[in-house]
Parts: structure tokens; C-alpha cells; sequence
């Protein structure tokens, strides 16, 4: 997978790609980033990419021609191609969807500033709008950067066998159990008694039990919309009676 990254502030996307499981896969050839500064498609001598908002206002805006240009520039020989920008506006990223996008060949990343884009950008240059939450940040870097983490360790051979068939939070749509180890005790708090016990059958049941009880404290809406089998249901109906 190719992933460019269009920003005003490159070195923020560049240091940050250069850690752990995105830089291993950049290591192993299976990701290659590339950063571009939305600067160098400027086009006047003090490499202005915003400007004033017709209509008037408060705040800038960011200027259509480098977005264009910058994206232009960017041979996309590489077959199937995503534009994305990076907004509150977004569809909320989900794992499901990092799933979808980790199949992608190729996938151009826009951070905005400012107070965002020219609309035209929105309508004719970008293929999708993302958001990975509810909040304002100052600008499209982050978020971008939490899209290429989520993305970059599902590209296949990423992750070693091992941390793969690790079931994750969310990898099966609940929360995960709680975890614990050494020592079995600290300061009288105990890890519990089954995860000491060596009965596999017994540790796997209550690991599903517990995630089944973080999930439906926690984020109940998961629950709807997960496959669970005929025991979990049983379990989770003396859940709600103890309520
Ligand atoms: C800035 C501003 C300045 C004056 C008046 C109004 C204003 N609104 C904004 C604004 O919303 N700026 C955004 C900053 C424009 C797009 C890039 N920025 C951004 C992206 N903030 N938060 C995100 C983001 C992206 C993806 N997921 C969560 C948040």
C-alpha cells in the first residue's frame, strides 16, 4: 500500500511515522509514506495556501489550487485510489472500516487548517470524508495519523502471526477482558484464582465472560451489532437480571 499525506506541516506526519508498527511495515516494504508540504503548490512568493472567506467571517480558508495541484502531482499509477480529507464532518472510522481501507492501493491523505477547505474540494477532488471523533482539534495531522496507525497494522503480513491472533479490543466487536501479570499478588490485591488455575477451558470461559460484562457496562451499543452465540446470550440474560 501507498499512502501520500498533504499537510502544511510535514514534519509532524514524517516524525511520527517513524515508530513501531508503521515503521516496520514501511521496514518490510508493505507500506510506503510519503509526505507532501501543501507549501511547495503555492503560488505566490509568501507560499500562501489560505485566504479569506467570501461571505466574510471569521477565520481562513484553505486555498483550492495547491490542494488541486498538490494531489495532481501525485502519480496515481497505482491502481485503485481513495482521496480522503480529514474532518468533523467525516463518516466516524471504525475498525471496520481500516479493515476496508487496508485494502486500498493507494491512499491520499488531505489535512486541513484553518477553518477547513474550499468547498470545491470537497465536491470534485476528495472521494471520502473521515472524522475519527466528536471533537475539534486544530487540524487534519492527527487524525491522519491515527487513520495510517489503524490502517498500517491490518495490511496483511504487518503484524507477525503471533500479535495478529491476539484478540484485540475490538477484533471481535466487544471489549476486551481484563489482563494481569506478575506478581499474582501486590499489595493484597490478587490476580484472580482461574487465570492461576492452568484449566484452559475454565481461563477461556471466564475471559469471554469478562469481556461480555466490560462491554455491556461500558459501551452497550457493541452488543447489538456482534454474531454471539446461544451461551453468551444466556450469560448476558443473568447479567440484566442482576441489574
Ligand atoms: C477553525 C475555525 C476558525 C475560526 C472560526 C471557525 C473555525 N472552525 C475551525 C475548524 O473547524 N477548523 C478545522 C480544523 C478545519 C478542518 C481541519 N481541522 C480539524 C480537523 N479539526 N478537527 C479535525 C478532525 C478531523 C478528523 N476527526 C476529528 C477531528
Amino acid at each position: 500500500m501507498r499512502i501520500d499525506v498533504i499537510t502544511i506541516f510535514p514534519e509532524m506526519i514524517a516524525n511520527a511515522v517513524e515508530y513501531s508498527t508503521v515503521k516496520r511495515a514501511q521496514e518490510n516494504g508493505l507500506l510506503e509514506i510519503v509526505v507532501h508540504n501543501l507549501r511547495d503548490f503555492a503560488h505566490n512568493q509568501h507560499r500562501s495556501v489560505d485566504d479569506y472567506c467570501y461571505g466574510g467571517g471569521a477565520g481562513m480558508l484553505m486555498k483550492p489550487e495547491p490542494l488541486f495541484e498538490a494531489v495532481k502531482s501525485i502519480s496515481s499509477v497505482v491502481g485503485d485510489t481513495k482521496i480522503i480529507l480529514l474532518s468533523p464532518q467525516g463518516k466516524l472510522l471504525t475498525q471496520d472500516m481500516a479493515r476496508r481501507l487496508s485494502l486500498v492501493d493507494h491512499l491520499i491523505l488531505i489535512c486541513g487548517r484553518y477553518k477547513g477547505v474550499d468547498e470545491r474540494v470537497r465536491q470534485n477532488l476528495i472521494t471520502d470524508e473521515i472524522s475519527i471523533g466528536d471533537y475539534v482539534l486544530s487540524g487534519g495531522e492527527i487524525p491522519a495519523l491515527a487513520l495510517i496507525d489503524a490502517v498500517s497494522r491490518l495490511i496483511p503480513g504487518v503484524l507477525g502471526d503471533y500479535e495478529s491472533a491476539q484478540d484485540d479490543s475490538f477484533s471481535e466487536g466487544i471489549l476486551d477482558c481484563p489482563h494481569y501479570t506478575r506478581p499474582a499478588e501486590y499489595q493484597g490485591m490478587r490476580v484472580p484464582e482461574v487465570l492461576l488455575s492452568g484449566d484452559h477451558k475454565r481461563i477461556r470461559e471466564w475471559q469471554r465472560q469478562q469481556a461480555l460484562i466490560c462491554t455491556y457496562h461500558k459501551r452497550p451499543d457493541l452488543l447489538r451489532s456482534v454474531p454471539l452465540s446461544e451461551e453468551d446470550l444466556e450469560f448476558l440474560k443473568t447479567l440484566k437480571e442482576g441489574d
